[in-house]
């Protein structure tokens, strides 16, 4: 793609957007960046922009700008389905998102892991043992390194192992994996999506452009992506934590094993007990990882050490502290119902569970039988807490926090020595965070502050009042 002298629109200033802008430059293309937020939240940005040569529109986006250009990149986080972006599209110019944008310029192999849940520890897990078999080992996408900020260190013998989100692939056209990797798909982003078959569309868009060379890991107990096998020219393999597959990875006498070909004898790689991460999802994530990871040619013994000695990357199910007995974890980055269900699972009782945030239109009803089961209290916060209230009303007690704080506080006061401290919010954070991470260390400070100090007793209202 040739960019020299060409008049590009960037959408959106984020850590995408501002990524495509500099790299669109350094390339000799005529930059502008547009953002919606206005000047005055953007000071960051736009001197250094402006010192690099880039026009900047903030405060919205255009048509005027749209109309002078040669084509669009995207950020992830623009909606296109609006009524603004549909008299966008009618102009005819291409429109791309940065993941597309990455695409035609990366060199090396690509390894995309997508899903609703699990797509950054096994995008971390998949990334350390190439690492560990010597290949060069590039990683970034939604894992927080945008992609188009790999191109310039990509090797032509090297992986970018790549965590890829429904937002990047939407705008996909001829992105190819070598491998693809599709977790789970559970509902999620529905106000962005607006259907379940749209999201699914997206997420399908992974394993689009394969070919019959090309490799695609599914689970073989999800629902969603036990049917999307039938869509896919390229070789399909198996991942089950329930069952033996007809090839791929599954459990067999307490170990994690692979099969090449139904014909092939299964190959050991690591006991169960090895793995280093809490929670069922943790062994699916595992047995996707080590699946795609001989796949890409990784022996077993590389592939066993890398995995024993992988740690639960920061937000996912983290342990952060000990405080009178009370365990506390931090799920930050459970910001879907799924993922929520997930982090209670992988605790047999005894649960303190933060719950809330920005409502993404989820159904929390489906928590109940967990909640019952597992869960003691629930401290809501945010803008989704009377929904959540509401929907989970006489399954366990709720008490309704407005801030993190006082939710931990609740939570430290109620949870007794050998309970657990959960935030796994279901909900995104973008209401009174940041970001998921923001949420994330705000929880772990609370913590840290509770550590030697007392708190007062809470009120409680029973669920059902
Ligand atoms: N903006 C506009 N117009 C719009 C929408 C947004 O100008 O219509 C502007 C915002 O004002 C802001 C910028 O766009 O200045 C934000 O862009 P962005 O939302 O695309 O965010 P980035 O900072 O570029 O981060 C993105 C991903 N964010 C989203 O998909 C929402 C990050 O994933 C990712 O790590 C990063 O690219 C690098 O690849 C985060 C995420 O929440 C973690 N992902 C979702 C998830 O995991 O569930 C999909």
């Amino acid at each position: 793609m040739e960019l020299q002298g060409k008049k590009v629109l960037v959408v959106g200033v984020g850590k995408s957007g501002l990524a495509a802008a500099l790299f669109l430059r350094r390339r000799g293309a005529q930059v502008t960046v547009s953002d919606a937020r206005s000047a005055e939240f953007l000071t960051q940005e736009i001197p250094a922009l402006l010192d690099a040569g880039i026009m900047v529109e903030a405060g919205g986006h255009g048509m005027l700008t749209l109309q002078r250009q040669d084509m669009i990149v995207v950020s992830p986080g623009v909606p296109l389905h609006t009524p603004e972006w549909t008299q966008a599209r009618s102009l005819g110019l291409p429109i791309l998102g940065e993941l597309e944008l990455a695409t035609r310029f990366l060199q090396g192999a690509i390894l995309a892991i997508s899903g609703s849940n699990g797509k950054t520890t096994t995008t971390a897990l998949c990334a350390e043992i190439l690492r560990a078999s010597g290949t060069p080992v590039l990683v970034g996408g939604n894992i927080g390194v945008p992609a188009i900020a790999l191109v310039e260190q990509s090797q032509p013998a090297g992986w970018n192992v790549l965590e890829v989100s429904s937002f990047q692939l939407e705008t996909t056209q001829q992105f190819r994996p070598r491998i693809a990797v599709l977790l789970n798909i559970t509902p999620d982003h529905l106000d962005r999506h607006g259907s379940m078959e749209n999201y699914i569309a997206a997420k399908e868009r992974i394993f689009a452009n394969q070919t019959a060379e090309d490799l695609l890991v599914l689970h073989a107990d999800d629902e969603h992506t036990q049917h999307v096998a039938a869509r896919a020219k390229s070789q399909v393999y198996w991942f089950s934590a329930k069952r033996p597959v007809r090839q791929g990875t599954f459990i067999y006498q307490d170990a994690v094993v692979f099969r090449a070909t139904e014909q092939t004898a299964v190959q050991p790689i690591l006991p169960v007990s090895e793995i280093p991460l809490k929670g069922a999802h943790n062994v699916e994530n595992v047995l996707a990882a080590v699946c795609a990871a001989r796949l890409a040619g990784v022996p077993a013994e590389t592939i066993r050490a890398a995995v024993a000695g992988f740690r639960a990357v920061e937000h996912r199910l983290e342990f952060v502290a000990q405080v009178r007995g009370v365990d506390y974890y931090n799920d930050s980055k459970a910001t879907n119902v799924d993922a929520a269900a997930k982090a209670i699972l992988s605790f047999a009782g005894g649960i303190h569970l933060i719950l809330g945030g920005k409502d993404k239109n989820s159904d929390y009803t489906l928590l109940r039988p967990l909640l019952q089961e597992r869960v003691r209290a629930v401290y809501t916060l945010g803008a989704a807490a009377e929904k959540i209230a509401q929907q989970i009303a006489g399954a366990t007690m709720v008490q309704a926090c407005e801030t993190l704080e006082q939710a931990v506080a609740a939570a430290a006061t109620q949870a007794r020595a050998g309970e657990i401290v959960l935030l796994a919010p279901a909900c995104s954070s973008f209401d009174q965070f940041e970001n998921y991470e923001h949420r994330g260390r705000v929880f772990k400070q609370c913590v840290q502050a509770l550590q030697g100090k007392s708190t007062g007793m809470a009120t409680w209202q029973s669920a059902s009042a």
